[in-house]
């Protein structure tokens, strides 16, 4: 992290909180993060629930994140998905997601689990991140329920899987479907393990990824949360950095710093 004037730009109460974050980091041998679409915000890659600029301020979840929907209207639902892939493959990683994978070279161990679907961490030089809600720019085949290649030789307006024929749909995880079973074990091991859980940029509604910070805090471990807005999770973290991530980690690795 260059030197900085990251936390010096951020107003006196929450640099006392930052403060009792970077502590508890500074003290930590085991950091499970668990990220949502506000990571991606500064990025340019819309959050699902934000009211103006999210992802559904115009449609329902049901409308396109269910099986249900696809199977209705699959054209419909993949010409969200390429649009959404668009935004995806122009964008970059932000401060961000460069803080927490620097935040893996400054303590012993870090697993991040991610529910986004962009990629971006790892592009950011995370390594080992769990996918647990898949990935978008990875097409998996509906029929056989494997990672798929595309089919040239297909013509129509649906993409087609080059082994079988058979439709195909974005390898992610749409609602009532279950979670990758490795993706899972893992992420529950690490809020099992940990000795700091950070929420970083999810509004915490969604579960079984937000029974994560739920798991964490029942074991009466530090949860840090990031986010501008308060989530159901907000008046349980300790503590609660109330900024966008792409300010609040930089700052919070600045104070790790002077530890
Ligand atoms: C910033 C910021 C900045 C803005 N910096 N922050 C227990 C209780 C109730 C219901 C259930 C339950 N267990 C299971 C369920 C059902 C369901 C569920 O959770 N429903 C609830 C909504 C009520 N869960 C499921 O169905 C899951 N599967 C499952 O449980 O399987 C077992 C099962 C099977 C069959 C029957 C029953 C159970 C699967 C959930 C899959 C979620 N899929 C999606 C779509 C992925 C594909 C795609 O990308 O299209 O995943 S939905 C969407 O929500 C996406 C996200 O990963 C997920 C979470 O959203 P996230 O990341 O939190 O985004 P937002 O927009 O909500 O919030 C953004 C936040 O960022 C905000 O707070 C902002 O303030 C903040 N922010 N700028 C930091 N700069």
């Amino acid at each position: 992290m260059g030197a900085g004037t990251v936390a010096s730009e951020i107003r006196a109460p929450d640099r006392l909180l930052l403060r009792k974050a970077a502590a508890a980091l500074a003290a930590a041998r085991h950091v499970c993060v668990l990220t949502g679409a506000g990571i991606s915000a500064e990025s340019g890659i819309p959050t699902f629930r934000d009211a103006l600029t999210g992802l559904w301020a115009n449609f329902r979840p049901e409308e396109l994140a269910t099986l249900e929907a696809f199977e209705r209207d699959p054209a419909f639902v993949w010409k969200w998905y390429e649009w959404r892939r668009d935004l995806v493959r122009q964008a970059l990683p932000n401060a961000g997601h460069r803080a927490l994978a620097e935040l893996a070279r400054r303590v012993p161990r870090v697993t991040l689990v991610t529910q986004n679907v962009d990629g971006l961490h790892q592009r950011a030089g995370s390594v080992d991140v769990i996918e647990y809600h898949g990935n978008i720019l990875r097409d998996r085949c509906l029929a056989e329920q494997i990672v798929a290649e595309r089919s040239r030789d297909v013509g129509g307006d649906l993409p087609r899987c080059a082994s079988c024929g058979g439709l195909l749909r974005p390898d992610v995880v749409w609602f009532g479907e279950m979670i990758p079973g490795d993706a899972m074990r893992m992420a529950d091991a690490a809020a099992g393990d940990c000795d700091v859980f950070m929420s970083v940029g999810t509004s915490s509604l969604v579960y079984p990824a937000a029974g994560l910070a739920e798991t964490a805090l029942s074991r009466g471990v530090p949860v840090i949360e990031i986010n501008p807005n308060p989530t159901e999770l907000t008046r349980h973290a300790d503590p609660a950095l109330a900024g966008p991530a792409g300010a609040m980690l930089p700052a919070l690795l600045e104070m790790l710093d002077w530890k």
